[in-house]
Order: C-alpha cells, then structure tokens, then sequence
C-alpha cells in the first residue's frame, strides 16, 4: 500500500546545528520564563524584552556555522524521492533549517523569519531586527509589527490542513520532540486512532513514548538517515 507519511519535529532536529532546544539543561527556558518571552501577556508587559529575545533567535539564523544537519536534509530526500503528497513535515520549530534542506515544511508554531502586522493581519518575510520602531512591509503601520509566533495561549498555524494528514496517514513519526505542548502531543493519539504505525526518533524516551510503537533513541544526525534509508530501501 502506498505510504503516506506524516513527520512531526521539534527542537532535538536542530540541535546539533547549534539551534538550543527549550527543556534541556542549558535550553532556552533556562533564561527566560515562558510567561515573559512567548505569552501574548508577556509581549504587553515587556515587548522589548520580547522582541529582542527572538531578534536574537532571528540573528542566528544568519550565522553561517548554523545550517541544515543530516537529519533535516534526510527527510528532505525522503520527500523529495516519494513526493510531497505523500511525506507530510510539520514542525513545532520556528528556525529555517527544513526549508535550507530543500523541503516543504508546514510551521506550526510560526516561523523567526516571519513577523505579523496586528493592524493589517498581514504576514510579511522578515530577515533582521524587529521592534516598535518597525513598519509594516504591507500597510506602513509602525507599532504593530510582532514576531509571526504561535505563543502559549495561541492557536497554533495550519490545523486543519495537519487534522486532515493525520488522518490518512500510514505513519507518524515525531522526531526530537518531548512531547510536552500541546496539541502537537496530540498527534500521535490522532494519528493511531485512524490506524497509522507511530514512531518516535529522540535522544531519549519522551513523555509519549509509551503511544508510540516503535522507538529510534539516538543521536537525530544518525537516526533519521538511517530510518530514511530503510524507508527508501
Ligand atoms: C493552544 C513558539 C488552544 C515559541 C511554542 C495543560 C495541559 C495541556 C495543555 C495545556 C495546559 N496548559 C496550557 C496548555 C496549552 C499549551 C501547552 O501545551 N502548555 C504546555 C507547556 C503544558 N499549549 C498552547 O498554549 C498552544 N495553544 O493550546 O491553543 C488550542 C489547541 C488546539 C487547537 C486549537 C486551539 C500553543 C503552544 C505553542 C507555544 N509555542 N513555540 C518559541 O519557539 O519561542 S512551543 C515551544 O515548545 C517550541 O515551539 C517547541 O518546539 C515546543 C516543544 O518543545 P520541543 O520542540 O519538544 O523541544 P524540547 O526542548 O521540549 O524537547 C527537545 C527534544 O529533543 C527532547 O526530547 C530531547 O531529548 C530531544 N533531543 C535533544 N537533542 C537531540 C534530541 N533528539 C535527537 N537528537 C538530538 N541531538
């Protein structure tokens, strides 16, 4: 039977580009709390601190030494050589690494490169820094400019577009996630109701590990070309 493919990545697929994660030791909630740096209330109470905690996230991007890794251009193949209707990739991550590789990626929880205009709700493409001195690329506005981020207590990007693979998908792998926000946890539950094989590929067992039926523990630039490689095969 034709496979179809649905893979959802979290912070542990770019970690060894040098991209921290948020819940290891040295992670990025180690820094911040949650509450200051990505709720919508946080951003009332101190855009500044927001803003220039995801310029600095942005302005990483920008480094050179930061790109794809084997594991992100591996899935890149994958859906390049069985095609992009039947591998589905949504990510929980907001860098740019699965679009560097070459592949079609579907950002649930936003994107760094991106910033929304709260007063013409536009989305716009944004490289360098944001603050309230920034204009809107659409209407002009200046002030209203935010990071295009889904925060805690937003309604994530794209989900019906990812219900709907969910459901008729043969397989649903999470990689390099905790499985520790919602509703991206979720998935795998959805997915196994409606008959997929679940696998999870991470450094370690997470939370969900026991919805899973198989388990990849390794290294992400090692795990996923090899599970890749036995697809393909
Ligand atoms: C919503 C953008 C309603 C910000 C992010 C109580 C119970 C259940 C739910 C809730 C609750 N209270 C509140 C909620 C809802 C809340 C939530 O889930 N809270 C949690 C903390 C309990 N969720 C929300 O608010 C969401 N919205 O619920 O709206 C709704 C719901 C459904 C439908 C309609 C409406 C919005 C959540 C989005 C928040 N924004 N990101 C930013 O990036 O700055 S989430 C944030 O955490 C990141 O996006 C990140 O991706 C995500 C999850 O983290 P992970 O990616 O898993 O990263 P983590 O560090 O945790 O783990 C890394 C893993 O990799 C580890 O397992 C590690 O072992 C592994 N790893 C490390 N290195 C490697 C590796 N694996 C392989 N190789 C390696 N080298």
């Amino acid at each position: 039977m034709d496979k179809r493919i649905v893979i959802l990545t979290g912070a542990g697929i770019s970690a060894e580009s040098g991209i921290k994660t948020f819940r290891a030791s040295d992670g990025l909630w180690e820094n911040h709390r949650v509450e200051d740096v990505a709720t919508p209330e946080g951003f009332l109470r101190n855009p500044k601190l927001v803003y220039q905690f995801y310029n600095q996230r942005r302005q990483q991007l920008l480094v050179p030494e930061i790109k794809p890794n084997a594991a992100h251009l591996a899935l890149a193949r994958l859906q390049r050589e069985l095609g992009k209707e039947r591998v589905t990739i949504v990510t929980q991550n907001v860098d740019n690494l699965h679009e560097r590789a070459g592949a079609e990626v579907i950002h649930m929880h936003g994107s760094l490169q991106q910033v929304f205009c709260q007063h013409c709700y536009r989305v716009s493409n944004w490289l360098n820094d944001c603050d309230e001195t920034s204009a809107c690329p659409g209407c002009g506005y200046v002030g209203l400019l935010r990071p295009h981020i889904v925060w805690f207590g937003e309604i994530p990007l794209f989900m019906d577009v990812i219900e709907e693979r969910l459901q008729r998908a043969t397989h649903f792998v999470a990689i390099g996630t905790s499985g520790a926000v919602y509703p991206a946890a979720e998935f795998v539950r959805i997915a196994q109701n409606y008959g997929a094989k679940t696998i999870e590929i991470n450094l370690a067992p997470s939370v969900n590990a026991m919805l899973f039926a198989q388990g990849y523990y390794g290294e992400a630039t090692l795990e996923v070309p090899r599970w890749v490689n036995a697809v393909l095969a």
